[in-house]
C-alpha cells in the first residue's frame, strides 16, 4: 500500500472511531421512567422527574435540558438551608461512569417554566412530553415523559 492508501486507510479509522464514539455515548445514558407534572391551572411551571443510568465507561455531564411546549427549562437541586427545603438552579450535573441517579421530589428535577399546555392535548391520557437532556459534548439524549395526574 502507497503513502496515499495509507493516508486514506488512517483517516477512515479516525471517522469511524469517532462516530462509533458518538453512537456509543449517546446510547450510554439511559433515562427511563420520564413522568412530567403540568402546571396547575393559572400557572405555567412544570416539573420533570426521570431516572438516569450512566452505562458508559467514562463520565458524562449534563449542561442543558430542553422540554416540549417550555419556554424555558432548568436543572434543579432541592437543598436544605437554614432548616427550609429550597431548591437551586445547576449548571451541570456530571454522572459518574456506572451511577444512576434519581430526579425525584426533593431531589434533582427539571423545572420548565413558561409551559404552553394545550388543553386539548392535557386531557389526552396517553400524551407525552420529549424531554431532551444536552451534554457538554453537544449530544442530546431524549425520553418521552408521561402526564402525571394527582
Ligand atoms: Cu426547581
Amino acid at each position: 500500500m502507497g503513502f496515499w492508501g495509507r493516508k486514506f486507510v488512517l483517516c477512515w479509522v479516525l471517522v469511524c472511531a469517532s462516530l462509533c464514539a458518538m453512537v456509543a455515548s449517546a446510547d450510554a445514558l439511559r433515562l427511563s421512567d420520564a413522568r412530567i407534572r403540568l402546571p396547575l391551572p393559572g400557572q405555567t411551571t412544570a416539573v420533570v422527574y426521570m431516572q438516569l443510568h450512566n452505562q458508559a465507561a467514562q463520565a458524562l455531564t449534563i449542561r442543558g435540558v430542553e422540554v416540549e411546549g417550555a419556554g424555558a427549562s432548568e436543572l434543579h437541586q432541592h437543598v436544605h438551608r437554614d432548616g427550609m427545603m429550597r431548591m437551586r438552579r445547576l449548571e451541570q450535573i456530571s454522572v459518574a461512569s456506572g451511577q444512576q441517579l434519581a430526579f425525584e421530589s426533593g431531589s434533582y428535577h427539571i423545572m420548565a417554566f413558561r409551559m404552553e399546555v394545550s388543553t386539548r392535548l392535557a386531557t389526552q391520557d396517553d400524551h407525552s412530553y420529549t424531554v431532551t437532556l444536552i451534554l457538554d459534548s453537544g449530544q442530546r439524549v431524549s425520553t418521552e415523559a408521561k402526564v402525571m395526574t394527582l
